[in-house]
């Protein structure tokens, strides 16, 4: 295996970026330079614009706003109103796959594909199934998941998955999420001119919120896209670029919601669509994904992945895109002006996220088919525009087998035990390698790129630096992208492990970096961590477990954070989330909630020592545990 490597990737973009010059196309290497050097107050977190009395900096001079709030309430209410941006958004995605859910039917455009599954949620929600018609229970649920989001009274239902320590310390640190839209509304009410300043409630409300995103609607969204899309099985695909291909019709999917980009695969599958391309003068139709969606559809579909976050202006500059079909969410507003220096369509689809200079086909459940057609036919008529002396596609590909969904994970792994029956279906065999010592420990790898860090750099030395050290990697969003375009998704990357990890890969014939997901499907993380807690009869926080996203850059991400961290697990980041101005808030985030949760933050932003702090925490859990 020869592995792609970040100067690699990093030649290709610059090849790209000459053509970008020729069309005279802006990129986010060009902006990054106007931007810089960044504002210091706002770096710090200690700028407050929350009320027509400022904005109010605090400075050694100025240290209290004018209405004589201190630098440790600005900046926890900063943080808190992050927090609950990202457990919106995750949450809202959520509540649209609910909504796709419940208009579910056996002969329309969307149906449910396992409906195990779906019986399996409803049994533990308590849902009557017997002698139920599968789409009457869809619909049941739909709606119930859907109250989930606004129940005036009680906590989410999913927090009975966890491990009943976890739930213990939740509940008597008032963080058990309530109704999902409501810990958003309380955030945003607690960070209000004139409401809380104390760090304290503030952090707490923080993980609160968080919980309600990854214990809440990030859950939804996971389990009930695999109900409708089934459930990810492992399957091979390819990762970068180079799976555009200059002979066909490229289309590139780009966002989060899969109910888009599914249809969007349907349709470019359909022998008339593929006939239509070709009557088109192009020899078929590739479907290739950017970001969250494109792990969706490489998860369910095989579909290839052309880049994580910061490439998404490169499948523009590659000339060969015919359209990029966006739905919510990390979408760069760039990609409208850039899309009119090439004859790519920018099709945005989405109310929610509606951008200048790009051709708005509205998209929704009732007529998604003949939207996902309309798509298709744009992208094939748009072949014909394709200026050739502008087409240039880095041959720069890798093979990836990802779908490791926690049920296939645990299928999987049955295969490294001596097969006795009692431990099939469970993570006991997992467990046995980590006790063992044959893996020292899993890390869980997300989040995004940001040009503050080398894009995919930290990403990908520290999980050669893991692997080596037989610690397994779990990932997701577009850190699991940066794994698949760097080859360590392939099966052969077995050979970069230490010998321990290089065993449990052979025998379960698994990569040692296993791709999860998305970013919402985080929640399936929690879900194995929480098995492996209860199987094994350890707390959550006992197990030799940390999580790192050390490229990130959105509100949800530092939501993500905060309910990995509340689940037991330490958590460490590269970039710091705003929060340096204020010693009292970098207390509590690094060591206080460590009493509430058993686990607290690292910000490590010098990446060499960020991966020997987590191996270093990995080991003193181990000792911890005599193992
Ligand atoms: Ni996650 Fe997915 Fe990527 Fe970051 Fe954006 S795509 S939801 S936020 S940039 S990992
Ligand atoms: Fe300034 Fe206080 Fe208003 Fe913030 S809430 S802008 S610190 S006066």
């Amino acid at each position: 295996l020869k592995l792609t490597t970040v100067e690699e990737m990093e030649a290709a973009t610059a090849r790209l970026l000459e053509t970008g010059a020729k069309v005279g196309a802006d990129a986010w290497q060009l902006r990054v330079k106007n931007q810089t050097p960044h504002c210091k107050f706002g770096e710090q977190g200690v700028c407050c614009r929350i009320c027509a009395m400022g904005p109010c900096r605090i400075t050694p001079k100025a240290p209290r706003g004018i209405c004589g709030c201190d630098v440790h309430g600005i900046v926890g209410r900063n943080y808190l109103k992050f927090t609950a941006g990202g457990a919106a958004t995750h949450s809202d995605h959520g509540r649209e796959i609910c909504h796709t859910l419940y208009e579910a039917k056996p002969d329309g455009a969307y149906k449910v594909k396992d409906p195990e599954k779906l019986i399996r949620i409803a049994k533990e929600w308590g849902v009557e199934t017997e002698g139920k018609d599968i789409y009457d229970l869809a619909h049941e649920m739909a709606e119930t998941a859907l109250m989930e989001y606004g129940k005036p009274f009680g906590v989410q239902r999913w927090l009975k998955r966890a491990p009943e320590h976890t739930q213990k310390l939740w509940h008597d640190a008032e963080i058990e999420p309530r109704a999902i839209d409501r810990e958003v509304a309380t955030s945003l009410h607690m960070a209000h001119m004139g409401c809380s300043s104390l760090p304290e409630a503030l952090v707490r409300q923080s993980l609160r919120a968080g919980l309600a995103d990854g214990w809440g609607g990030s859950m939804c969204g996971t389990e009930f896209s695999d109900v409708l899309f089934g459930t990810p099985k492992p399957l091979d695909t390819e990762a970068n670029l180079g799976v555009m291909n200059a002979d066909n019709v490229n289309i590139v999917v780009h966002g989060h919601d899969p109910s888009l980009s599914e249809m969007v695969c349907e349709y470019a599958d359909d022998p008339e669509m593929i006939a239509y391309a070709k009557s088109m003068g192009a020899k078929g139709i590739t479907v290739s994904g950017v970001c969250c969606t494109s792990n969706e559809v490489a998860m369910r579909r095989g579909v290839p992945m052309a880049g994580n976050f910061l490439q998404q202006e490169n499948v523009v500059l590659t000339g060969a895109c015919e359209a990029i079909v966006v739905d919510v969410q990390c979408i760069f507003p760039a990609l409208g002006p850039l899309s009119k220096c090439f004859h790519t369509k920018f099709i945005t689809t989405s109310p929610i996220a509606q951008m200048p200079d790009s051709d708005y086909i509205r998209f929704d459940v009732g007529t998604a088919a003949e939207k996902a057609k309309q798509i298709v036919m744009t992208a094939c008529e748009n072949f014909k525009n394709r200026k050739p002396d502008l087409v240039y596609i880095p041959d720069m590909k890798q093979k990836a087998t990802v779908g490791y969904s926690f049920e296939a994970l645990v299928k999987t792994l049955d295969g490294v035990t001596n097969s006795q029956v009692d431990v099939t279906g469970t993570t006991k065999p997992l467990i046995e390698c980590i006790t063992s010592g044959v893996i020292r420990g899993a890390v869980a790898m997300v989040g995004c790129n940001n040009p503050k860090i080398r894009p995919d750099y930290a990403h990908i030395e520290l999980m050669k630096k893991l692997i080596a050290n037989d610690i397994v990697v779990v990932a997701s969003g577009c850190s699991a992208q940066a794994a698949a375009k760097a080859g360590l998704m392939d099966k052969a990357a077995k050979d970069l492990c230490g010998a321990g990890l290089k065993r449990v890969c052979e025998l379960a014939d698994i990569p040692p970096v296993l791709h999860m997901g998305s970013c919402v499907d985080i929640s399936r993380m929690m879900v194995l961590v929480a098995e492996l807690a209860k199987d094994s009869g350890l707390n959550i926080s006992q197990l030799p477990v940390v999580g790192c996203a050390p490229e990130w850059m959105s509100e949800k991400a530092v939501s993500i954070g905060n309910y990995v961290v509340a689940t037991g697990i330490d958590t460490f980041l590269g970039v710091d989330p705003y929060v340096a101005g204020s010693s009292e808030m970098g207390q509590w985030l690094t060591e206080g909630v460590r009493d509430w949760v058993e686990a607290a933050y690292t910000v490590e932003t010098d990446i060499e020592k960020l991966v020997d702090k987590m191996i270093d925490r990995i080991e003193e859990k181990r000792t911890a545990l005599g193992i």
